[in-house]
């Protein structure tokens, strides 16, 4: 029996139907675990979402059937991956298939912010706009500049390649310095302040965790040049909200996209009196394509634990 926490695609849906028996759970906002518990009798495996928090008390309650936890996500910080390993339970993610949508939307992010699209939707919708002039509405240019990714994954890479087409020059900063085939020219730096002082834009594609835990902090937005634009489609625990919303307001933050919050779905409200940040709800992955494609691969990894063969 397979165990879904929440509603996915239909197509998904309809192939889950033909290789498990499905209890298809409908959580909508916050997880509840106490739901989950509930409904657990004869379930062998769990697709669940970076919404549903598997910490190691949740895994430690888990029947011993229970055999595999496969994620709607590339990202795995909700899930206590030592204590699944600890309960002999397989955790399986969807990497790559994201790849692509995620970085059309931090690229997405990054346009809007720089051409004040979000701000100027609300101008024209509320009636205010009053007509054209030269000085009407000036944003900056994103073409030509240089853009700085932390965290050059699959993701970022995916991005740098968009970036590259609109004639921006690429800068990284990863835990590793990759290999020239994956490089394709981009500048890699060794410490922050060379790459914070080096850059525009700056685009956070690394995964969460503690590892992230609030590195846009106050001490590294002061690292960036005044009027630097900062796009998030990692996750929101990597910023220090506080430290992005005091340079929105002071202005050294030009404007910011952000598509990812701590505490989501609660955004933290100085975010939304800011007419510079551009707020998007999580949906970096958001296309069909891509959905469905991460689906049938979470579904793949749960056949693959549990000795499914073939198409059924
Ligand atoms: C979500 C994401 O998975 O893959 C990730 O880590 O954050 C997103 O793609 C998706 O929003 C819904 O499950």
């Amino acid at each position: 029996m397979l165990l879904i926490t929440r509603k996915i695609p239909p197509a998904v849906a309809a192939r889950a139907a033909r290789e498990h028996m499905v209890r298809q759970l409908e959580i909508q906002g916050v997880f509840d675990s106490a739901v989950l518990l509930e409904n657990l009798e004869g379930v062998d495996a769990i697709l669940c979402t970076p919404a549903d928090r598997f910490d190691a008390a949740l895994i430690g309650k888990l029947p011993q059937q229970v055999r595999v936890i496969a994620t709607f996500s590339v990202g795995l910080e909700h899930i206590d991956l030592a204590a699944a390993a600890a309960q002999g339970v397989e955790v399986c993610n969807t990497p790559d298939v994201l790849s692509t949508a995620t970085a059309e939307l931090a690229l997405t992010l990054m346009l809007m912010a720089a051409r004040r699209a979000g701000e100027g939707e609300r101008l024209l919708r509320a009636g205010k706009w009053a007509g054209l002039s030269p000085t009407f509405f000036l944003g900056r240019r994103v073409s030509g500049k240089t853009l700085g990714i932390f965290g050059m994954g699959r993701i970022g890479r995916e991005l740098a390649g968009m970036a590259r087409g609109l004639g921006m020059t690429v800068h990284y900063r990863n835990r590793s310095r990759l290999a020239p085939e994956l490089e394709l020219g981009a500048v890699y730096h060794g410490d922050d302040a060379s790459f914070l002082g080096a850059i525009d834009f700056l685009s956070i594609n690394a995964p969460g965790g503690a590892e992230t835990y609030h590195w846009l902090n106050a001490a590294r937005i002061g690292m960036l040049k005044p009027g630097a634009v900062v796009v998030n489609t990692g996750r929101g625990s990597a910023v220090d909200d506080e430290a992005l919303i005091g340079a929105l307001r002071s202005g050294h933050v030009l404007a910011a996209g952000l598509d990812v919050y701590n505490n989501e779905p609660h955004v933290h409200p100085g975010y939304l009196e800011l007419e510079n940040a551009v707020l998007l709800p999580h949906i970096g992955s958001a296309t069909v394509e891509t959905r469905d494609a991460m689906g049938f691969l979470a579904l793949d990894g749960i056949k693959r634990v549990l000795g499914i063969d073939g198409d059924q």
